[in-house]
């Protein structure tokens, strides 16, 4: 396997919006960030992962762009940008930045002139087509609810958009508009960035005959076509579309080969095969994926907002499955959240009595599994997801949409706020808590969005004043993760898979073995061990329980030869031996 400095860092990702504002106009921005470089340096993160910064109306907070060479008003200038880049580099950490062009805004120069007439030279920058029998061209869902197409009065044609009607799809049928892609990406990889992740970028080739999704097989996806439904998911004609790996191929050939960078494609519904093809070190597309498989577990048939509980079995399964499939392949890429998922530990922990040892626990999974670790603004000191009683604090598109639609439907509305509490992307969007003082020293006016109300708690002064906080606890993760490289290049075997109470696997790399046993409920467990790993006397080397109790457990462990392992409510341990 090849060695990489993308497969040895730890990725932290930054939501602009709501990471730290300096100006006091309640929006988090550019020097904001750049005023906590330290932070994060002492974190010791080695790359920090930047969502859209580039101008914007923000009908989907920055996912919309209007202008990808500039920076957005209310973030700052591209003089603070630079800086920006300047701090972090002088600090060896690198950035990547967020490319979204799958879609554009629907302000966008392109789009203005795109919807002018047929004829305009612009026109084909984008999917046009006329209604059917007074209709949408087809039967597509978006993403955000409704139809995925929208009639534009200039011409009486109808635009495709899979996300908001402010997000059009661009056409990468066209080669200008794949040139004027790569050339936009070159422009930024010459100021020096070190890479991209890449929106939804398994979405941009559509079969071009655009055929309806209900009369074809329900195919793979999330929301599967449903006969009392108008409009329904179309993914088996746009998801790893017919051109998508020749597009990717085309990219890394003229743009990514040239510079030393990592990329990072997000993309949705894909299958471990996919992910090989996508990141398989011989085929020159990218480094590495977000899959979306962990995110659907606590999903039933009808999708995102329809909640079940998760299993332990089924996360250990896909996580295994991943693993297997991209083992001497490609590479993974590990999280349990981003600015679109609820947060990890209200999530798969216990954001209650548990909270710290289950955050600890679950960072201990993300950082000991082969693959790349990417931690989300506020996870380090184990931020929660929140609930804000009424429906016009929330902030986010998609939920918003929902919201209206289901209510539309007749849908009980407590059943809809719940959906929200549990899924809501503004979960994990709520400003940075920084410290107790007012909305938690995020910002001097007005947030944007709500500040969750447990701020006085959590906070990151909290944490740098505890040397037991998960802060110091990631820190520590990070720094195993540069000095030991079976963290990094270890194989990786999980052990009785159907347990769905503890969740166990092995590492090892030239002799060394390292053991890894975490504890998901919020009961006591024992985990038995085989007499070959006993007869090892292996070493405790990491433990949530720190301190004394650790050590304590690492001498009783020692002496019992290690046969029976009780284990305390979300403990994780690490053990390891020659
Ligand atoms: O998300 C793609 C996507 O399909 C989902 O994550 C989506 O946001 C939704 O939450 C699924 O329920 C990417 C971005 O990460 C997201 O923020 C954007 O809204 C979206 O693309 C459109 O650009
Ligand atoms: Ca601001």
């Amino acid at each position: 396997m090849n060695k990489t400095w993308w497969k040895e860092s730890v990725v932290y990702q930054i939501y602009p919006r709501s990471f730290m504002d300096s100006n006091g106009d309640g929006i988090g921005d550019l020097p904001g960030i750049m005023s906590k470089l330290d932070y994060l340096q002492q974190l010791g993160v080695q790359v920090i992962w930047l969502c859209p910064v580039y101008q914007s109306p923000n009908d989907d907070n920055g996912y919309d762009i209007s202008n990808y060479q500039q920076i957005m008003d209310e973030f700052g200038t591209m003089d603070d940008w630079e800086q920006l880049l300047e701090g972090l580099h002088q600090r060896g950490m690198k950035l990547i930045m967020d490319l979204v062009v799958n879609h554009s805004s629907d302000e966008h120069a392109w789009f203005a002139e795109s919807r002018q007439s047929k004829d305009n030279p612009y026109r084909d920058y984008y999917i046009w087509r006329p209604g059917k029998d007074g209709r949408e061209p087809n039967d597509w869902a978006s993403f955000f609810s409704g139809s995925a197409w929208k009639k534009d009065a200039a011409t009486d044609e109808y635009y495709l958009h899979l996300f908001s009607s402010k997000q059009p799809d661009l056409n990468w049928e066209n080669e200008t508009v794949r040139d004027e892609i790569y050339r936009m990406m070159t422009w930024w990889l010459d100021k020096g960035i070190d890479g991209f992740r890449m929106d939804v970028i398994n979405l941009i080739s559509k079969d071009p005959a655009l055929p309806d999704a209900y009369t074809h097989d329900p195919g793979i996806g999330t929301m599967p076509p449903n006969e009392e439904q108008t409009y329904h998911f179309g993914g088996q004609h746009f998801v790893n579309g017919p051109r998508v790996h020749e597009y990717l191929q085309e990219m890394n050939e003229k743009v990514l080969s040239r510079y030393d960078i990592m990329t990072v494609g997000e993309t949705v519904n894909v299958t471990p095969e996919d992910g090989a093809l996508y990141t398989g070190e011989d085929r020159n597309e990218l480094n590495m994926v977000f899959h979306f498989e962990l995110m659907g577990v606590d999903s039933g048939p009808g999708g995102k907002w329809d909640i079940r509980p998760w299993r332990l079995s089924e996360i250990k399964e896909i996580i295994s499955k991943w693993q297997t499939m991209l083992h001497n392949k490609g590479w993974n890429s590990n999280y349990l959240n981003n600015h679109d998922q609820p947060r990890m530990v209200s999530r798969f922990g216990n954001d209650s009595v548990y909270r710290k040892p289950s955050a600890k626990m679950l960072a201990t999974l993300l950082h000991t599994l082969p693959g790349t670790p990417y931690i989300y603004q506020g996870e380090e000191i184990g931020m929660t997801n929140i609930r804000l009683s009424a429906i016009e604090d929330y902030r986010d598109i998609e939920t918003l949409n929902m919201y209206h639609e289901y209510k539309d439907a007749g849908k009980n509305l407590d059943q809809i706020m719940e959906s929200i509490y549990v899924k809501s992307r503004d979960n994990a969007r709520t400003p940075m808590q920084w410290d107790d003082s007012a909305q938690a020293g995020f910002t001097k006016g007005m947030p944007w969005l709500t500040v969750n109300p447990n701020y006085t708690e959590i906070n990151v002064e909290e944490a740098l004043a505890d040397p037991d906080s998960i802060f110091y606890y990631y820190q520590r993760l990070i720094e195993l993760r540069r000095a030991e490289p079976i963290i990094v290049y270890g194989d990786y075997t999980v052990l009785q898979p159907d347990d769905e109470q503890l969740f166990a696997y092995m590492r090892s790399y030239e002799g060394q073995k390292l053991l890894v046993v975490l504890n998901f409920t919020d009961q006591a467990q024992v985990f038995l061990l085989d007499e070959e790993v006993a007869y090892n006397q292996p070493e405790l080397w990491i433990s949530n329980y720190g301190g004394d109790h650790g050590r304590a457990l690492a001498q009783e462990a020692n002496m019992h030869n290690l046969r029976s392992l009780p284990l305390e409510p979300y403990e994780a341990r690490v053990y390891r031996w020659q």
